[in-house]
């Protein structure tokens, strides 16, 4: 069985944001195309609390974009986004959400960041998503959303960790950084995952 992963298809990620993804609004329609192909759909949210510690805003002195640290583990300090409750937090207005089943949230805890849906990246709090897809018999994942070299690519590095077979919905993605995504891309070529277009899926079903 496969499923479909939304990943961070919210407010801030697209155009208007306070994090905003180059051309992000752009994967709604696909991914609201894609959905109809898959006998599963799940969705992740980045939600943070306000003050988390990615945040720029919450170290003074720091800016958007530098480098930082959190507790220990090296940290992008990124403007505050995706604010629990807030409209920055809620998907983009167009995302057909009718037959998303279930959404994980992440990002909570103020003190660790979380790009990928199934852990924080010290990998130390799983979200539950790996025993969920394989409580539904899901063996493969297609992966679409926001951002592709950050929370896109640490959900599909994740996803081949925990087993599954990684699809990922190359069109269906924006990144931050070209550059960065070329790299990620590389990385998970090398470890196995597959590229494929909105339109592959659409018409092979
Ligand atoms: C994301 C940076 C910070 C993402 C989330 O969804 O790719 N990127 N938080
Ligand atoms: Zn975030």
């Amino acid at each position: 069985m496969k499923a479909l992963l939304l990943i961070d298809i919210q407010n801030d990620f697209v155009p208007g944001g306070s994090l905003a993804v180059p051309g992000g609004d752009a994967v709604v329609a696909l991914a609201n195309q894609l959905q109809p192909r898959f006998e599963l759909v799940v969705a992740t949210q980045d939600w943070h609390p306000a003050g988390h510690g990615s945040f720029a805003g919450t170290h003074p002195g720091r800016q958007p974009f530098e480098q930082g640290e959190l507790h220990g583990l090296l940290q992008t300090l990124w403007p505050d986004h995706c604010v629990q409750g807030t409209a920055g937090a809620e998907f983009v207005p167009g995302l057909d959400q009718h037959r998303i089943e279930a959404i994980f949230r992440k990002g909570t805890n103020p003190a660790i960041d979380s790009y990928s849906g199934f852990f924080d990246n010290g990998h130390r709090k799983s979200t539950g998503l790996a025993d969920y897809l394989r409580g539904r018999g899901v063996t493969a994942v297609y992966l679409a959303g926001l951002a592709a070299d950050f929370c896109v690519y640490f959900s599909a590095l994740d996803a081949l960790q925990e087993g599954f077979a990684v699809f990922f919905v190359e069109d269906a993605t924006r990144a931050i950084s070209a550059e960065g995504y070329q790299q990620a891309r590389a990385d998970l070529a090398q470890r196995g995952a597959r590229f494929v277009t909105t339109a592959d899926v659409v018409v092979s079903g």
